[in-house]
């Protein structure tokens, strides 16, 4: 299913976002630079743009990525419209680490607010926990002025029932993970997701656990990742891989070295898609992937839609 409605987008793209297929790794000297995941990465990089335009921060840009993501209905992936847990409810992970102050906050399994990602934010500012889930992770949104609203759209209700009546259901997912370097050189990144739908109410993803999801060290840089958060768990992928970057590997020879550590401990187990990100301090970035993936890039304000360097 996600893997239609991904060519889906990529074809409507065309007019916004040049292809090129040659940059699996890359440098860039020029700032700001920016990389999210999946091709709606290009709607959410254009819109981070802006904000870093109007004098944001990276924290400023990689939030903004997540909040495009997390309004749009038709993202069934993230936020508002997303697709439900097996209860039919949608609970959403995000989190966000600022490598300029070093602090980070997130948030998971949290129901009824649409834009997770600032929560997590409020979290990471109020500076006293890292992690609030669930029912606490709400209270806390409700507290700080967040507006309790229904996130299960008509078309998500339409989807969950159809995958109701089925024997085997259709575990969708993508999220949206985004990278920033602003013009400053200072780096943030973003993580939201509305999750594998149809999982066990409850269940947390990679996508709010710092080091597995996301990580970044502002010494060395940061990595993202997308695609089935069970298995970028247990590898704790995104610190081996800013890890990686640290002993001298390059972004993409880290990603690679990490989904090739993935997919060995998962020999025999069926088919699944996970695809991680990388950004080094110095502007250098890489991408490794197990499974189809796309991704955007944004270098000194032009966003193009790029082919994943696929294992
Ligand atoms: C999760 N990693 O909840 C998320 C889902 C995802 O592309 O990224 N899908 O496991």
């Amino acid at each position: 299913m996600h893997v239609d409605r991904r060519h889906f987008i990529a074809g409507t793209l065309g007019a916004v976002a040049a292809q090129s297929t040659m940059t699996a790794q890359g440098a860039s000297n020029k700032k700001p630079i920016m990389l999210a995941t999946w091709p709606f990465g290009v709607t959410a990089l254009t819109a981070a743009n802006e904000v870093l335009d109007k004098g944001g921060n990276a924290v400023d840009a990689v939030e903004q990525s997540a909040i495009t993501a997390e309004n749009d209905p038709e993202t069934t992936s993230v936020g508002y419209g997303g697709y439900p847990n097996e209860n039919g409810v949608v609970q959403l992970d995000a989190a966000i680490i600022d490598g300029k102050s070093g602090q980070m906050g997130s948030v998971a399994a949290m129901e009824n607010i649409r834009n997770p990602i600032s929560v997590a934010r409020k979290v990471m500012e109020a500076n006293r926990h890292i992690y609030l889930v669930g029912d606490g992770a709400k209270s806390f949104a409700l507290k700080h002025g967040f507006k309790e609203e229904n996130l299960l759209t008509p078309q998500a209700l339409e989807w969950y029932i159809a995958q109701k009546a089925k024997q085997k259901v259709d575990p969708g997912h993508d999220t949206i993970g985004t990278l920033a370097m602003d013009k400053n050189g200072d780096m943030a990144v973003s993580c939201t997701t509305s999750g594998v739908a149809m999982k066990w109410a409850g269940r947390v993803g990679d996508s709010p656990i710092i080091g597995a999801g996301l990580y970044l060290d502002p010494e060395v840089g940061g990595a993202v990742g997308t695609g089935v958060g069970e298995r970028a768990i247990e590898t704790c992928a995104a610190f081996a891989i800013v890890e990686l970057m640290r002993q001298g590997r390059t972004p993409k020879e880290a990603s690679e070295e990490i989904m090739k550590r993935v997919a060995k401990r998962n020999e025999g187990k069926p088919p699944f898609s996970l695809a991680f990100l990388a950004l080094r301090k110095d502007g250098e970035y890489g991408n490794a992937a197990i499974g189809s993936f796309s991704y955007a890039l944004s270098i000194a304000g032009k966003t193009t839609l790029e082919q994943g360097n696929i294992l």
